[in-house]
């Protein structure tokens, strides 16, 4: 059976990806970190063939460690502080996690295979922030990069270092630059879950209004689901190489607060929502789209969900959850 070793599995990706390969016939390993990680439980509810590892991506030992375990053929890095907005206000830790921790897990690689890197496929987590400030749309694997956030700026280091330890040590490693992608196991900060979220709270009478900073910026919104497929497949090629991973649509928030609260019968959703300073940012990035052509050449992947069903699947989600939630508190 082939084994796999994911970095970030108690994430939205880790879920999905854990479960896809778990399906594949993977013996599957997820690294996670801290004490009593309350996100391990949802881990083991959903994937409990899934092998838990202690490990920390600032911390090189115990990513050494965890390699030697699982021995793995392939390693997805997944973990990282992804949320964008917190990037400004910790970002120092957002260099060291979501940056460094690319270079230690690299050098994890190395030091476990006594420099045969090849020997373990390598699947980078990067993201569609590093092209930031666009220099050309839609956006494709040669745009060139302008980050905009601390959290931008770290991935383009850690993309970077992939493709120098691919040229430096011939490193199988591929750089995934995936769009925004989201589902109903999005954390509750990003936009799309947000809105979601409280577009189910207003329907059930537990809150009336949704509180959002930039309204005006687009993204190229895909389903978690649909993307987890093309990292597997990246990592089946011949060659090692980057990929664009994206729908080639996008979307302002506006008209995702048209599809959320139409799903709701609200079709004026004004006075649902404020603008509150405190989730507009210090450098923006206004508009994100992808040209994901190599990945439907090389990969045979496409997307499935359009953008829609994606936000109406997200409400369902919601409205079931919270009613639960509203009948039982205790959970
Ligand atoms: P999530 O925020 O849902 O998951 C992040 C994961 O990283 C969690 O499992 C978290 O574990 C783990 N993590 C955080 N800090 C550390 C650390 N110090 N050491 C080890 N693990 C850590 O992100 P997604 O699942 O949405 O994204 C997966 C990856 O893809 C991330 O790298 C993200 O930046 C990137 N990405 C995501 C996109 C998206 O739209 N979703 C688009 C492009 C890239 P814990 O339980 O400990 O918090
Ligand atoms: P993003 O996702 O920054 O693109 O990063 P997020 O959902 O946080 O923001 C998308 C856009 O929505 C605007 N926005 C708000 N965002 C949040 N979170 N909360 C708000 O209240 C709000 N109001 C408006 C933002 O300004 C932004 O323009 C995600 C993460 O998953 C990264 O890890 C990943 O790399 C990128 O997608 C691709």
């Amino acid at each position: 059976m082939p084994r796999a070793l994911v970095t970030g599995i108690t994430g939205q990706d880790g879920l999905y990806l854990g479960e896809l390969l778990v399906a594949k016939g993977y013996d599957v390993y997820g690294v996670v970190r801290g004490q009593n990680n309350p996100k391990v439980r949802t881990v083991e509810r959903l994937i409990p063939s899934v092998e838990l590892l202690e490990g920390d991506l600032t911390d090189l030992p115990s990513l050494i460690g965890a390699i030697e375990i699982a021995q793995p053929d392939e390693i997805y890095n997944l973990g990282a502080l992804s949320f964008v907005g917190l990037s400004w206000r910790q970002a120092e830790l957002t260099a060291d996690v979501t940056g460094m921790g690319v270079l230690r897990i690299l050098e994890a690689i190395r030091i476990a295979t006594q420099g045969d890197m090849s020997r373990i496929r390598f699947y980078q987590a990067s993201s569609s922030e590093m092209f930031g400030k666009v220099r050309e749309s839609p956006q494709t694997e040669s745009t060139p990069f302008h980050p905009r956030s601390p959290y931008g700026a770290a991935k383009t280091f850690g993309h970077y270092i992939t493709v120098n330890y691919r040229e430096s040590y011939d490193a199988f490693a591929c750089s995934g630059i995936l769009f925004n992608h989201e589902s109903p196991r999005r954390g509750h900060e990003f936009v799309t879950r947000k809105v979601t979220r409280g577009v189910a709270r207003v329907a059930l009478g537990l809150q009336e209004t949704i509180a959002l900073g930039n309204l005006e910026s687009k993204r190229d919104w895909g389903f978690a689901g649909d993307y987890v497929h093309a990292m597997w497949q990246m990592l089946q090629q011949d060659e090692p190489e980057d990929y664009v991973v994206a729908t080639g649509e996008t979307h302002s928030i506006s008209e995702l607060l048209d599809i959320a609260f139409a799903r709701i019968g609200v079709t004026d959703w004004t006075k649902h929502v404020e603008v509150d300073q405190r989730f507009v940012r210090p450098a923006e990035v206004d508009y994100l789209c992808g040209d994901a052509t190599k990945a439907r050449e090389k990969l045979d992947w496409t997307p499935k969900v359009s953008f829609t069903d994606l936000i109406e699947m997200m409400v369902d989600a919601d409205l079931e959850r919270e009613r639960k939630l509203s009948e039982n508190p205790e959970g």
